[in-house]
């Protein structure tokens, strides 16, 4: 035993000596693997207790133990000691300059175009004075569908249009009825109109829908804009006026609307809106790039507006009395108009994208585009 003890305090003291004068992070851990390593000083010890009869084991175990517990003590103030050196060093040597430009200019990255129309269209409401408004995209049917005068057989609620959530436990106090993905952003202008509770009401909601739709020109999850003004004497007339502002605004200064008349549940009357095509500036035809040629050959159909002149981008209308009623207004006393467009199709008509795959594939090639 006394043997073993000797080796011990012999360790100590050759840890104390060898690590007080380490000149580096790596002198420090080439000697916590001497001491204390699997192969090293310490372990060498106790592997030497085993020839020790049992009763003599415990005082060697424990005076391993303190010489163990005191060479990592050792090792943590060297440490210590040196990041501190290091640091002194630093500071005392010449300042970085973090003004400095950068080596390498790194690319700036890119926004996706659907983000970047869903911003362009919502800086243009701003500037008109509308707030934006977003909700749950997993919501109740209730503000989804019934709230917005939907009526229960409307092909939009049947399985195949709608994807429908599993609630398995409502609990108590939980609310009642089917739960589902947002088919448009409708719902979120009920729940604002519940929250705000007095005129006026200005907002735009811009955010993810979901319909059970799946081919060349839907998918099943694309985004919308909506919005929704609520206050005394709102008309026609300040719906034409907002949303023709809008179409110039986004399209340019020279862009012409018009309103043809439609329905949806949830307005009345119900218009849906054109703007002149951007592409060919509402002619119809495109020119033909090069030479003089005959008047018959000089121009192209423009595939865009399929040579009507015309794109549909909206839907419109007056805010029908029941969903007014249903976001807590009274319709004999206040009006108001709703619109909704698709963001996928606006950003498609802005820079020329002509696949709908091109928005969720995220290839590189495409989105450095924007
Ligand atoms: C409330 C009241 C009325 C929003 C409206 C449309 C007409 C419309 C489509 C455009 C392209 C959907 O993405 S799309 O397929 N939208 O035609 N949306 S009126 O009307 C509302 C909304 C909320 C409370």
């Amino acid at each position: 035993m006394a043997d073993l003890l000797g080796q011990l305090e012999a360790l100590a003291k050759g840890a104390r000596e060898a690590i007080g004068s380490a000149a580096d992070e790596k002198a420090l851990e080439d000697l916590r693997v001497r001491f204390l390593g699997k192969k090293g000083e310490l372990s060498a010890v106790l592997r030497g207790m085993g020839a020790l009869p049992a009763e003599e084991r415990p005082r060697v175990g424990e005076v391993a133990n303190r010489v163990r517990d005191e060479v990592e003590a050792l090792l943590a103030d060297a440490k210590g000691r040196l990041d501190a050196r290091k640091l002194e060093a630093e500071l005392a040597g010449p300042p970085i300059d973090v003004t400095l430009p950068g080596r390498r200019l790194l690319p700036r990255g890119h926004r996706h175009p659907i983000t970047r129309a869903t911003e362009d269209i919502s800086a243009i409401f701003a500037r008109l004075g509308y707030e934006v408004a977003s909700g749950p995209e997993i919501e109740l049917d209730w503000f989804n569908f019934e709230a917005l005068n939907i009526p229960p057989d409307h092909p939009a609620r049947d399985m195949q249009d709608t994807f429908y959530v599993e609630v398995s436990t409502l609990g108590d106090g939980a609310p009642d009825g089917s739960v589902l993905l947002r088919t448009h952003t409708s719902p979120v202008q009920i729940r604002a109109m519940q929250r705000l509770g007095v005129p006026p009401v200005r907002i735009i909601c811009p955010g993810r829908v979901y319909r059970s739709d799946y081919d060349q020109t839907h998918s099943p999850m694309f985004h919308q804009v909506e919005g929704l003004c609520v206050d005394e004497g709102i008309t026609f007339a300040d719906l034409k006026g907002t949303l023709a502002a809008f179409a110039r605004a986004y399209f340019g200064e020279g862009t012409r609307t018009r309103f043809r008349p439609s329905y949806f549940p949830f307005v009345e009357p119900g218009a849906e809106v054109d703007v002149s095509c951007s592409i060919c500036g509402g002619t119809g035809r495109l020119p033909v790039p090069g030479g003089q040629l005959p008047p018959d050959r000089a121009t192209r159909r423009c595939g865009t507006c399929k040579e009507t002149g015309w794109l549909e981008v909206l839907g419109a209308g007056m805010v029908h009395p029941k969903v007014l009623e249903n976001g807590g207004f009274d319709p004999k006393r206040y009006s108001g108009f709703a619109f909704g467009m698709g963001v996928e199709r606006m950003a498609m008509l802005r820079y020329g994208i002509d696949d709908l795959r091109l928005y969720f594939e995220n290839d590189l090639r495409f989105l450095e585009q924007f």
